[in-house]
């Protein structure tokens, strides 16, 4: 059976694609689950990418991700800067974790600096448009190799 990683989509990443093309690109959230879902089949591994706008959903996803899925891709949005109940569900996951953005977040607003996220992540991509996520796909390949 191949390992699963979960890609998960925080609040608003439904609109990727759609709106502020010039923070976020023209690029869907449907063309990253094609792409990721294309890259991780070479290396031997499925994807699973979920979007919620809901905190409690995400943190249900991670939960369940304890028994299904050998790792964690996660851009939480907006929920970065400020939940630490994400972080808590993410810090009773074993697995490999890799947050990323989308946009360069530091080069950003003062407030979008600091991620909760980031005291759990094994690895951050910030500012590759959604290639992070091929990226993020990719080093995921190389943890679970280990
Ligand atoms: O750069 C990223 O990927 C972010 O996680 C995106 C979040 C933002 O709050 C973080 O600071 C950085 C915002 C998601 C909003 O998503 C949209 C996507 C396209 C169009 C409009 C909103």
């Amino acid at each position: 059976m191949p390992q699963t990683i979960l890609i998960l989509n925080g609040p608003n990443l439904n609109l990727l694609g759609q709106r502020e093309p010039e923070i976020y690109g023209h690029e869907t959230l449907d063309d990253v689950a094609r792409a990721c879902t294309e890259l991780a089949q070479g290396l031997g591994l499925e994807t699973d990418l979920r979007q919620s706008n809901h905190e409690g959903q995400l943190i249900d996803w991670i939960h369940a991700a304890r028994e299904t899925a050998a790792g964690i891709i996660l851009n939480p949005g907006g929920l970065t800067h400020t939940s630490v109940v994400l972080l808590d569900a993410l810090n009773v996951y074993d697995g490999p974790v890799i947050e990323v953005h989308v946009s360069q977040i530091h080069k950003r607003e003062a407030f979008r600096h600091h991620s909760y996220v980031s005291l759990r992540a094994d690895a951050v991509l910030a500012g590759f448009g959604v290639q992070g996520y091929m990226l993020a796909t990719r080093h995921m390949g190389h943890l679970l190799a280990r």
